[in-house]
């Protein structure tokens, strides 16, 4: 029997839906989702297996034209990294976000070169309530304008539109390759990393302006018996002043992130939890490479 096998990376601007395609892809929410840019901060990878093909499809940060500072320019990093190693990218836009790409030419000369390249536009679902059809096609004017020899194709990440026609067509385009993944494999991602982010994507839904941009959570304990998995995770702010933030009064806030994030993590691995988390102060984060990467960056 062939097999094919080959990796896909997701490609876009902030916010545009590259999680939820991935998600959407994959069949289950491997990557978190939130309403705010900047929500993913690592290459994140999804496999999709069957017994004649093996795609490795790769969620990564939102391109960010001009970092502001060293976490945004590793993630910026990792968005390079994943255009290297790629037999096929999906660059995802959505309806009616035009005039952006010309600030940012050097993804546009590398994703050029790339022969298997497919322009998503997303969020169609949006059409005919917010925006009215002429409003695709001028999306999509724009993009043949970019891209004119590239295929462009709308889809909705969210309502799961034209996503079983646009897996068929990556399948189409693979190689002939044995799995790079034992086959079964999800990610490439450990159960903390999971654990790690319901909690961020719970901060997102919880706290307001800079906190959430301003969190790692690092699990430091995670142990798994017949009845339930007992976690105990840590939340690193940047000032102490975040620390009073995310507790609450009385401890309100983090009363309800405990409890939204124990959900969360008992959807994902269909398992009860015990979770005990711990604010905790590591001062100026973002902005130290060396903490940076103690963080896993
Ligand atoms: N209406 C609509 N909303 C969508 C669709 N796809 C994604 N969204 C919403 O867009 C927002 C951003 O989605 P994400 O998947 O987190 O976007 P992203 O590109 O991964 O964002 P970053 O990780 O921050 O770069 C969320 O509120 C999603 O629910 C879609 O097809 N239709
Ligand atoms: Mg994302």
């Amino acid at each position: 029997m062939i097999h094919k096998s080959g990796f896909v990376n997701i490609i876009g601007l902030p916010n545009v839906g590259k999680s939820t395609l991935m998600n959407s892809l994959v069949g289950k929410n491997i990557s978190i989702i939130t309403n705010k840019p900047q929500t993913t901060r690592h290459r994140i990878l999804g496999i999709v297996d069957k017994t004649n093909f093996q795609i490795i499809f790769s969620d990564t940060p939102g391109l960010i034209i001009k970092p502001a500072y060293p976490m945004q320019k590793i993630m910026m990093k990792y968005v390079e990294k994943s255009l290297d190693g790629s037999d096929i990218i999906l660059f995802i836009t959505e309806i009616g976000k035009l005039n952006v790409f010309n600030k940012y030419s050097f993804f546009l000369n590398y994703m050029k070169k790339n022969k298997n390249f497919i322009v998503l536009i997303n969020k169609m679902d949006r059409l005919g309530k917010e925006y009215d059809e002429s409003l695709l096609y001028k999306t999509i004017d724009y993009w043949n304008d970019i891209f004119p020899k590239s295929e462009i194709l709308p889809i909705s990440a969210l309502k799961n539109i034209n996503i079983d026609l646009l897996m068929n067509k990556i399948s189409g385009l693979l190689d002939e390759h044995p799995p790079f993944y034992p086959k079964g494999w999800l990610s490439n991602r450990s159960e903390r990393f999971f654990v790690n982010e319901i909690i961020r994507e719970k901060i997102f839904s919880i706290y307001k302006k800079e906190i959430p941009y301003s969190v790692e959570i690092i699990t430091d304990d995670f142990k798994e018996n017949h009845i339930c998995i007992c976690i105990y995770s840590s939340i690193y702010v940047e000032r102490i002043s975040q620390k009073f933030i995310l507790i609450g009064s009385k401890g309100r806030y983090i009363k309800k992130l405990i409890n939204l994030s124990k959900k969360g993590i008992e959807f994902f691995f269909h398992k009860k939890v015990i979770l005990k988390l711990n604010v905790k102060v590591c001062k100026n984060w973002r902005s130290d490479y060396q903490k940076l990467k103690n963080f896993g960056y």
